[in-house]
């Protein structure tokens, strides 16, 4: 059976277990990371050498890296609609989970997530947190025209490109933060909340992470 090993609040493990709802994968879930802690035992080293979460295990084969093993998991469980054979239309899905990873996530989960809300207000940096406010704001802006016309930002259902980007939603729009209007991704994140996947693994409520700067 599927294993699965990462911490339900965890923001990259989400994405997987959103991914694995949306699959009906049957999966043992281990908690680790965070106050469950276990990231430096060696058995788990061994199998993710940088010890961090989210890891699967999938008869016999190891993945570490979220993207990685959403790729994975809907290479080998998912159907052409989540990630499409057609090597364009796949690219699409990939430009959208590639940005979100090297753009939309360092700047809204780890410049604002982090350097706002999990940290002590007499610590904050505000002209850093404000630089990455607008910055996220410009790149909730692109999504916003990349929705023109489409449901999704996989096209007309949900697709691997959704995943990442869309996990954000939860706590872009669950926070106090000024935002410009964005009423596609409101109503693609209304969509979103539709799925049960996504309302299990992805809206879990986050306030006890409010202030707490370790994992
Ligand atoms: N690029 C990696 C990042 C993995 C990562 O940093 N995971 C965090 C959780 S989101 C972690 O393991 N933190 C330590 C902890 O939870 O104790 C991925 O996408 O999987």
């Amino acid at each position: 059976m599927l294993k699965v090993w990462g911490r339900r609040s965890a923001f990259n493990v989400q994405k997987v277990m959103w991914l694995i709802g949306e699959l009906g994968l049957e999966h043992a879930h281990t908690t680790l990371g965070g106050d469950a802690g276990g990231l430096d035992d060696p058995a788990f080293l061994t199998m993710n050498p940088h010890g961090r979460v989210p890891v699967i295990e999938d008869n016999g084969t190891v993945v570490w890296e979220s993207h990685a093993i959403l790729r994975y998991l809907a290479a080998v469980y998912g159907d052409t609609s989540l990630w499409p054979d057609d090597q364009a239309e796949r690219s699409w899905a990939d430009r959208w989970m590639d940005w979100t990873q090297s753009s939309l996530q360092p700047t809204f989960l780890n410049g604002i997530f982090w350097a706002y809300f999990r940290t002590p207000e007499a610590q904050r940096d505000w002209p850093e947190i404000r630089n990455n406010q607008a910055l996220s704001n410009q790149y909730f802006m692109r999504i916003e025209e990349a929705l023109e016309g489409r449901d999704y930002l996989g096209g007309e259902r949900l697709g691997l490109g959704d995943i990442p980007a869309g996990t954000h939603l939860y706590r872009y729009f669950g926070m106090d933060l000024e935002r410009p209007a964005l009423p596609r991704v409101e109503a693609w994140y209304e969509r979103l909340r539709n799925r049960a996947a996504y309302r299990e693994h992805v809206m879990v409520p986050f306030k006890d992470l409010k202030g707490k700067t370790s994992y």
